[in-house]
């Protein structure tokens, strides 16, 4: 008997079946966020990042120009198993030396992209990019007071609307166009509402064009601070959950964005209790919202568990959102996806419904011995199999140091 069928019996032990469990996994599409291979800057000229976020690091292999980072993903998706998008910003719109600023993008500028994730596969997802620009006025975009401000940034997230919708009717799949605003002040303000409610008249105006609604899911990402705005977020998560519940949009939860003792876990089925659909930007926060990249550690697995257990894989969207420039960044990608894949195999392969029971019959000593001893399965013999079903290596590394020295390296 192989590894992988001394494993599967042991899981059919336990009422699980792997086949299932990888069947399912490999459908569902993990979106992957471009940022990570260029540090967040984009290719529409912004230059350095700004909105309270930060890379830190300067590994060499930066990728400077769509041509590198289109590699850079290639490389990426080779190596990993499953079904990706494509999610990008819209400061990675292709210019061609045109003379367009970010209220007047159009689908134009990012067919390139398009042609990409056809060739592929891929759908699209999209942002909105609320930063990095110089109409960032005093750390504000949609909240700013200054109307000349908020108009530019209204005009861009319509824009977005329609650059979403051209994607999805590209792709003949639907796009997540989520919107992420940094807007906030770094010592106490007097004035707490009054951004408030700039935000929300300048939401309304964005959500106002027309845009079909099965192909575009606006979401809107909620945050407790960011570098530089530690007193004062505009889009808190009482109000992004308040708005998103009114408007009928999608919220979006990155679980950077808590209370340190907070967990998005816990939080997914609170959620899924009042909306149809869930985005999810998965991320590592140390100490802060610092975008390490994704482990295969105990909170992505209970983030997994919440959305298996909730039968909601076709409810939930997940993507990925970290920036490491310490180390190297496809690698970065790669360790990331696949421990997204890894926390949701594991997920998968819980006997939940005995574990329902348990808990519904107050059966908890049992639960408890249950749960721990699922945590020494051989769940690594599973994700060994699904890998080689998948043609990828279980070993990267070689593969990306190649890489390293072929390509990256050079581009100093
Ligand atoms: C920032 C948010 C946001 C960004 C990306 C680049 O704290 O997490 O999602 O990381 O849009
Ligand atoms: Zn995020």
């Amino acid at each position: 008997m192989s590894c992988y069928e001394k494993a599967r019996e042991k899981y059919k032990s336990y009422g699980v079946d792997t086949e299932k469990a990888i069947a399912v996994l490999k459908t569902v599409p993990i979106s992957l966020h471009c940022w990570q291979g260029d540090d967040v800057v984009g290719f529409d000229g912004a230059g350095s990042l700004s909105g309270g976020i930060q890379t830190t690091g300067n590994y060499p292999g930066r990728a400077r120009t769509p041509e590198e980072l289109m590699s850079d993903i290639d490389k990426a998706i080779s190596l990993c198993p499953g079904t990706y998008k494509l999610n990008l910003h819209a400061c990675y719109a292709i210019l061609n030396g045109e003379q367009v600023d970010r209220d007047a993008y159009s689908p134009r500028h990012f067919a390139p992209w398009v042609a990409f994730a056809k060739e592929r596969n891929m759908g699209i997802d999209f942002n909105p990019t609320f930063f990095s620009h110089e109409m960032v006025k005093d750390n504000l975009t949609l909240s700013s007071p200054d109307e000349e401000v908020r108009r530019f940034w209204i005009e861009h997230g319509k824009r977005c609307i329609e650059i979403s919708q051209y994607f999805a009717e590209e792709t003949g799949m639907p796009c997540v166009m989520n919107i992420w605003i940094p807007d906030g002040y770094k010592d106490m303000p007097a004035d707490r509402l009054g951004p408030r409610l700039r935000f929300k008249e300048a939401l309304d105006e964005i959500l106002s064009i027309p845009y079909d609604k099965t192909k575009v899911f606006v979401c809107l990402e909620s945050k407790v601070f960011g570098i530089g705005m530690e007193s004062y977020t505009v889009g808190s998560g009482e109000f992004c959950m308040n708005y998103v519940a009114q408007n009928g949009i999608t919220p979006l939860m990155d679980n950077g964005h808590y209370h340190p003792t907070e967990v998005v876990s816990d939080k997914v089925s609170a959620m899924l209790a009042f909306h149809k659909n869930l985005a999810l930007h998965v991320t590592r926060g140390v100490r802060w919202d610092s975008d390490h990249v994704v482990l295969f550690d105990d909170e992505t697995k209970e983030i997994a568990k919440e959305i298996v257990r909730a039968s909601a894989l076709d409810r939930v969207f997940i993507a990925t959102d970290y920036f490491d420039a310490s180390i190297n960044r496809i690698s970065a990608w790669i360790t990331g996806l696949r421990s997204v894949q890894k926390a949701l195999l594991y997920a998968l392969l819980e006997p939940y419904e005995k574990m329902q029971k348990l808990q519904n019959e107050n059966r908890m000593t049992e639960l408890m011995v249950m749960q721990e001893e699922l945590k020494t399965a051989p769940f690594g013999d599973v994700w060994a199999e699904y890998l080689a079903r998948e043609q990828v290596p279980e070993d990267y590394i070689k593969e990306i140091l190649e890489y390293e020295e072929k390509v990256l390296v050079k581009r100093i």
